[in-house]
C-alpha cells in the first residue's frame, strides 16, 4: 500500500461538509483514510479576493498509481460540482497530491511534491499536524521544519 499525503480545501457553499463529503467519496473509492487534521479557516493566497477557505489535510493509504490517484480525485473533484474555475480562483472542493510515498515525478499535469506546498501555510500547517516528520524528498526537511521556516520568513 502507498502513503499519500493529500490537501483538502473548499471555499463555497458549506465549506465543512464540502470537505467532509471529499473524504466520504474517497472512501468509498475504496482509498484508505489513515488519518485526518483538523480543519482550518484560512485567508486565500494568490488571489485575494475571494471568500476564505477551509483547508485540512489527510494522509490515505492506496493501491493506485499516482495517476490514476489523480484521476479519482479529479472525478470526485467534478462529481462534487467544481467547475473550471480560474487559476487559484474559488472552488467547492480542491484535492491535490502533497506527498507520495517518497515519489519525485514531474509530468504535465502532476508534480510530486507539490510544487509549492513547502510555501503554503494553508497547506504545511493542517499537515504538520498529523505527519510533522514526513521527509520532503527534494527539500530533505520534515513538514515541521519547513513550516518553522515559513514562521521565520518576514514574508510569508
Ligand atoms: N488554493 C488555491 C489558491 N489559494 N488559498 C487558501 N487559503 N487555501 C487554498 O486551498 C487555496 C488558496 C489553489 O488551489
Ligand atoms: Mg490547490
Ligand atoms: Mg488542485
Amino acid at each position: 500500500m502507498h502513503e499519500v499525503c493529500i490537501s483538502i480545501g473548499s471555499n463555497m457553499g458549506d465549506r465543512q461538509k464540502n470537505c467532509a463529503e471529499a473524504l466520504r467519496l474517497m472512501q468509498e473509492k475504496g482509498i484508505r483514510i489513515i488519518k485526518t487534521s483538523g480543519m482550518y479557516e484560512t485567508e486565500p493566497w494568490g488571489v485575494e479576493d475571494q471568500p476564505v477557505f477551509i483547508n485540512m489535510a489527510a494522509a490515505v493509504g492506496t493501491e493506485l498509481g499516482p495517476k490514476s490517484l489523480l484521476n479519482e480525485l479529479k472525478m470526485i473533484e467534478k462529481c462534487m460540482g467544481r467547475t473550471g474555475s480560474f487559476k487559484w480562483g474559488p472552488r467547492i472542493i480542491d484535492l491535490d497530491i502533497i506527498f507520495y510515498d517518497d515519489i519525485v515525478m514531474d509530468m504535465p499535469g502532476l508534480k510530486i511534491p507539490h510544487n509549492r506546498a513547502h510555501e503554503r501555510r494553508f497547506v504545511l500547517e493542517p499537515l504538520a499536524e498529523i505527519a510533522p516528520g514526513k521527509i520532503h524528498p527534494l527539500l530533505n526537511k520534515s513538514v515541521k521544519t519547513l513550516l518553522e521556516e515559513l514562521d521565520n520568513d518576514q514574508n510569508a
